[in-house]
């Protein structure tokens, strides 16, 4: 289950994952319903676990109690108890990737966005001008487009189709390391669902997550989702050969990204043009070579 959204179930390609919570049949899970209340909507505030304030305006904020989030009925103790059991689970997954990772002298980033911002196609450049060593583990929900886009470029991947699923987790990276081949001091590039929200969340055993933000989705977005961009190292503000073409504020989006996350890396990319990505295989091999350092050194 998905602690953000409530969701459940995965596959990895060529291996059938009938264990723990794979299914991805309608089992009655709890939804967050936000629902806005209108005029004539009389609201009865039960204590049922529905925290949220009414600002200015009426507007109605969720996740204001201590889970950050509002499920059904559930009280926010329960909440967050289920949070805390599935993300301390996530992450003893997530430290055995990172762990096996580190013991090759894999470098490993996780990319994160919303769907469509250019993840794919930005990789299958990056993987073209690079050369060398790379691996994929691709996550979507359904197909395996995105990893036979990746194959087409020589580079091996695995698709993991997450089913209803809205993120990768570590127990299904763990599964899709298993099936790759991986050489040792290669970089690996997982390719999370895309989705502004609930990958935020989760740890894949990955060294740094890169956000993903395209040019015609809107200055707002770090606002807006600021979870993703306070969780990121890196972002890559791609699809700038749009930019002439639309009435976009390179610099408010910048801004943006810097107000949620002061420490924030910008790169601006295009994976058309191929603008920016010497710079952003710079930070690639840059990172990669000080994470060697730091292990030599232990
Ligand atoms: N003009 C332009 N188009 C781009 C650029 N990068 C990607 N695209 C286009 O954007 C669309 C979506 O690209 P994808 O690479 O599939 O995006 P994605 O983030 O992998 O999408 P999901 O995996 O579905 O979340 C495709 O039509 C790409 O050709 C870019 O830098 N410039
Ligand atoms: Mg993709």
């Amino acid at each position: 289950m998905c602690t953000v959204c409530g969701c459940s179930g995965s596959t990895v390609e060529g291996h059938s994952h009938d264990h723990g919570a794979g299914h991805t049949h309608d089992h009655g899970h709890d939804h967050a319903h936000a629902h806005a209340h209108g005029d004539g909507h009389h609201h009865h505030h039960h204590d049922h676990g529905h925290h949220h304030h009414h600002g200015a305006h009426g507007d109605i904020h969720f996740g204001t109690g201590a889970a950050g989030v509002a499920v059904g009925n559930m009280s926010q103790e329960r909440l967050i108890e289920i949070e805390t059991g599935i993300l301390s689970e996530n992450d003893r997954y997530a430290a055995a990737n990172r762990a096996r990772l580190a013991g090759q002298g894999v470098f490993s980033v996780n990319l994160v966005s919303s769907p469509g911002s250019g993840k794919t196609t930005l990789l299958c450049a990056t993987i073209r001008a690079m050369g060398g060593d790379v691996a994929v583990i691709e996550g979507d929900q359904q197909t395996s487009n995105d990893a036979d886009r990746i194959r087409e470029t020589g580079a091996p991947a695995v698709q993991v189709n997450t089913g209803k699923g809205c993120h990768l987790d570590g127990h299904m990276v763990g599964h899709a390391l298993d099936h790759l081949h991986l050489h040792d001091d290669a970089t690996l590039f997982i390719e999370n669902v895309g989705n502004l929200v609930c990958p935020a969340a989760f740890d894949l055993g990955e060294d740094a997550k890169v956000a993903i933000l395209s040019v015609t989705e809107g200055e707002d977005k770090p606002l807006k989702y600021p979870d993703m961009f306070t969780a990121a190292r890196i972002a890559l503000l791609n699809k700038v050969d749009l930019a002439p073409h639309c009435d976009v504020d390179l610099e408010l989006y910048e801004a943006n990204l810097r107000r949620v996350n002061p420490t924030i890396e910008v790169i601006r990319v295009s994976a058309r043009t191929g603008e920016g990505l010497e710079q952003w295989i710079g930070w690639l091999r840059s990172e990669a070579a000080a994470k060697r350092l730091a292990q030599a050194a232990e």
